[in-house]
């Protein structure tokens, strides 16, 4: 049973999950991380959810690795680091990830909203990798992540300095796709998420995949990729039904096969 997170069953095959760790801004100790990346891959197993929604409080989604457990850690210590292998955990999540955000996602924390493939923001949500601050840098993919979500004067900016941006910047940067206000962060994406996870299950994690290999591919792989995808789902029997839902003028029924 995790402890660091609320856990809400899944509905309409969307799955709630809550950091909850309030007497420490939700700061990713190696249990919350470890909780997080388990209750992942339970879902990567479970055909029910489709797709996950992650939200932490009204005051943080999540202020970064817990400073007083990196005190702890000497050079020894970080290279062994269980941590990387939970951030691994979750990156590797294959279904779709949307992130509600309200107050700090500071370090770890915008780096977890970064693994999220949509992301919702409260209008009092603030993101920024403050790392710089404590003599160190971003370690969970935030320097090349933040740079292919805001382009490189931002992220130098939010990298060097340290200073956070609020959520109409990351909007306008790239970071997040849409504001509300805080209290509908949460509806929104599970709004978001129950649409999504009405559509063909093969479809959707196929074209996750595409457009996650354009971060980090030559445009000529890409395509060669997403040919390649596009011919897969051509041979599943959600395409047919998919098409004959729309010429029978009603809603398809999209089964995964
Ligand atoms: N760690 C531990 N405790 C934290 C914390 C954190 N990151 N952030 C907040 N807290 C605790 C505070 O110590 C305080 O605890 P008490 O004093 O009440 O016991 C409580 O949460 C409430 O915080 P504040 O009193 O400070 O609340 P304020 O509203 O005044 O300020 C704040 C909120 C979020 C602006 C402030 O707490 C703050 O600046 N927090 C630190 C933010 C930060 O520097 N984050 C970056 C951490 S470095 C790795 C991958 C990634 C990383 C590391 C390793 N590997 C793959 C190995 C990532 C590193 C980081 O994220």
């Amino acid at each position: 049973m995790p402890q660091m997170l609320k856990v809400t069953p899944t509905e309409h095959g969307v799955r709630l999950i809550t950091l909850h760790r309030p007497e420490a801004m939700n700061a990713l100790n190696t249990q919350l991380l470890g909780e997080l990346a388990a209750e992942l891959a339970a879902v990567e197993q479970d055909p029910g959810t489709r797709v996950v929604v992650l939200t932490g409080s009204r005051k943080a989604f999540a202020a970064g690795a817990d400073i007083n457990e990196m005190a702890e850690r000497d050079l020894v210590g970080i290279l062994n680091d269980p941590r990387v292998s939970h951030w691994q955990a979750i990156s590797s999540f294959s279904k779709p990830l949307i992130a509600a955000v309200n107050g700090f996602a500071l370090g770890g924390g915008c780096e977890l909203v970064m693994h999220a493939d949509i992301v919702i923001a409260g209008e009092d949500a603030r993101f920024g990798q403050p790392e710089i601050n404590l003599g160190i840098m971003p370690g969970a993919g935030g320097t090349q992540r933040l740079l292919r979500a805001v382009g490189k004067s931002l992220a130098m900016q939010m990298v060097l300095s340290g200073i956070a941006i609020d959520a109409r910047h990351a909007q306008r940067a790239g970071l997040v796709s849409e504001v509300t206000q805080p209290e509908l962060t949460i509806e929104r994406a599970i709004e978001l998420a129950r649409l999504i996870a009405q559509k063909a299950p093969l479809a959707v994690r196929l074209a996750k995949e595409a457009l996650l290999k354009a971060q980090d591919t030559d445009l000529a792989s890409g395509l060669r990729f997403e040919r390649h995808a596009f011919t897969v789902l051509a041979g599943t029997q959600d395409r047919e039904e998919g098409i004959c839902a729309f010429q029978e003028k009603r809603r398809a029924n999209f089964t995964g096969q």
